[in-house]
Formats: C-alpha cells, structure tokens, sequence
C-alpha cells in the first residue's frame, strides 16, 4: 500500500467548520483500489505552526504524495492550484491574532514553486465526473499559500508529487447563515476530492489542455 496525505484545515475567521477539512475527514482511512490508502490530517490557520506541523506529517507518513486542501472563500469551483508564491500578506489575523506583510515564507526560497500535480488532467477529470472546477493562477498569500510553498519547497527534488486544492463553500453552511457565496454538496466535493487524488496518482504525465477559467 502507497500512502496519500492530504491535509485540510481547521475553521478560520468567522467560520466554525472549514469545508476543506469536513471533506477530507471523510476520506481518512480510505483505499483507493488495491494501490493506495488515504491519511487525511488538519493543519492549524495559523503561520506559525501550520508549516511545522506540515513538516512533522512529511516525516511520520512519508507518503507518496500530497494533496494540502483549504477554503477559498467565494470560490465557485473546485480550484486546482498551479502555483505557490514567497510571500505572506494576510488580509486578517490568523487563528493566532498574527498577521504578516509582505514577509516571505522562507527567507532566501525561490520567488514561487509551480504545482507537480498534472493539474490540467486534474480539472479535465473532474469536469468529465460532472463537478465544476478549473486550474486556478493563485492560492492567495495567507495561510493556504504558505502550506502549499512549505510543501513544494520541503519535497523539490525528492520524486514525490504535491499540490493544493483550494475548494467553495459547502452548500450545506447556507443554512447557518453563511454568506450568499458559491457553494457545493459536501457530497460532490467528497467525489471530487477523490476522483483529483485517483487522476493525481494515475497520471505521470499531464495532458495539453486549457483548464483555466472562462475569463
Ligand atoms: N483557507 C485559507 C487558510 C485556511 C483555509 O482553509 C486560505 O485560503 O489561505
């Protein structure tokens, strides 16, 4: 058995659940055919631990690869991440009351890493399963940024695959008053978060294809 971790986060803001983490709880555990078993762990929204505490499931699980996970507030899809930047701009504190400007993630990295995922193939697959999605140009520069440029720079050069999914809403939260936003079934998102995994595992190379938004 190979290992996939995918991460998601716990609530941020005025959030009391994060979507990112009530789906990926639901696939902890889970095989994925013969192949592969999924360890899903929630990371805290806060700059100070968040990529230490990446770093610590990197070492305990050594997986095969990586999928980190986080709310995009607004989004209207699933957003597959192609690139990760070197920077911290927080627009509001994190769960820890930080909020850095323009400091990097790590002093001296290089400017931004790009996604190993086949992300194109990726949002290809999702489409196909009948779940919106689309190759998105930014994760953003706050906490979901920071674990997506920790976790490309701590496996560059090993092999091992990685990338971020930043995902909507749950349409399910509308009826806590949640903001009249973009959102998806918990359902959907969950089949969607599994078919990105099996398209990531079973696609070396990625396919020329536009998968960008339609603006
Ligand atoms: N989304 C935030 C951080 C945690 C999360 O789920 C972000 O997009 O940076």
């Amino acid at each position: 058995m190979r290992t996939v971790l995918l991460t998601a986060f716990e609530p941020f803001d005025q959030d009391v659940i994060n979507p990112s983490w009530e789906a990926v709880r639901l696939l902890d555990g889970v095989p994925l055919g013969d192949e592969i078993r999924i360890v899903a762990r929630q990371l805290p929204c806060a700059f100070a631990t968040a990529g230490v505490g990446l770093n610590q499931l990197l070492l305990k699980h050594a997986p095969d690869l990586v999928i980190a996970t986080g709310l995009g507030p607004g989004r209207s899809d699933i957003s597959i991440e192609r690139v990760a930047i070197n920077i911290n701009d927080a627009r509001i504190a994190d769960n820890l009351g930080e909020q850095p400007i323009d400091t990097p993630v790590v002093p001296d990295g290089p400017a931004a890493y790009f996604s190993t995922l086949p992300i194109k193939a990726m949002v290809a697959a999702l489409r196909d399963a009948g779940i919106a999605a689309s190759v998105s140009q930014t994760a953003g520069t706050f906490v979901c940024n920071q674990v997506f440029y920790c976790l490309q720079h701590a496996l560059a050069g090993t092999g091992v695959r990685s990338g971020f999914i930043h995902v909507p809403y749950l349409s399910e939260q509308l009826e806590h008053g949640v903001p009249r936003l973009a959102s998806m079934p918990l359902a959907m998102l969950v089949e969607g978060l599994r078919v990105a995994v099996m398209t990531a595992w079973h696609t070396q190379a990625d396919i020329a294809q536009t998968g960008g938004q339609v603006s």
